[in-house]
């Protein structure tokens, strides 16, 4: 397992869209290992596979927020939302390659998502709180869609332009 550096906006590998995976192979198995190491240690809740800078369908998730509760680390591979729920929920999101901003993003409060698994079965789940405003937090990502885009075009110039002067900070080290 290793830590891998999570790609910052603007890049422009945040906004393609990722490639389905086509083998469960060793390599696809390591990255999920990686990004699920990489997701605990930011902390957060959830990592999309083009975060690391691998441009594949795929996708971590622990929304588990209960102090001593057990992790629940899920693995999502070509996952695609099949329901969303009328009703929808405001949450306060932020992003691991935003780091700092935070933003009120409207989205449907419950989805209905499936996906192929890493011991190659497909799964089909319900989605509520927390959990469904992270799956479609990373769902967005694989199609190269932040929650920035959501906001008014001001407010993500913003922090677009924080965002460049941070790099440029790092930049100078
Ligand atoms: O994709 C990411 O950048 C990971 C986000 C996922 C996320 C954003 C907003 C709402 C839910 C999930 C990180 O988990 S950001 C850190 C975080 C931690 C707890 C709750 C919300 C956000
Ligand atoms: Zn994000």
């Amino acid at each position: 397992m290793s830590l891998r550096p999570i790609l910052i906006h603007p890049d422009p590998r945040l906004k393609k869209v990722c490639d389905p995976v086509t083998e469960l192979s060793d390599d696809i198995r390591r990255l999920a290992d990686d990004m699920l190491e990489t997701m605990y240690d930011a902390p957060g809740v959830g990592l999309a596979a083009p975060q690391v800078g691998v441009m594949s369908r795929m996708l971590t998730m622990d929304c588990v927020k209960e102090e001593g509760a057990a992790p629940q680390p899920m693995v999502l591979i070509n996952p695609e939302i099949t329901w969303v729920s009328e009703e929808t929920n405001v949450y306060e999101e932020g992003c691991l390659s935003i780091p700092e901003q935070y933003a009120d993003v409207t989205r449907p409060a419950e989805v209905d998502v499936t996906w192929l698994g890493l011991d190659g079965n497909t799964y089909a789940e319900r989605f509520s709180g927390l959990w469904a405003t992270c799956v479609q937090h990373e769902i967005d990502h694989l199609n190269g869609k932040l929650f920035i885009d959501y906001l008014k075009p001001l407010k993500r110039q913003m922090i677009t332009r924080k965002m460049q002067k941070l790099k440029r900070e790092q930049a100078r080290g």
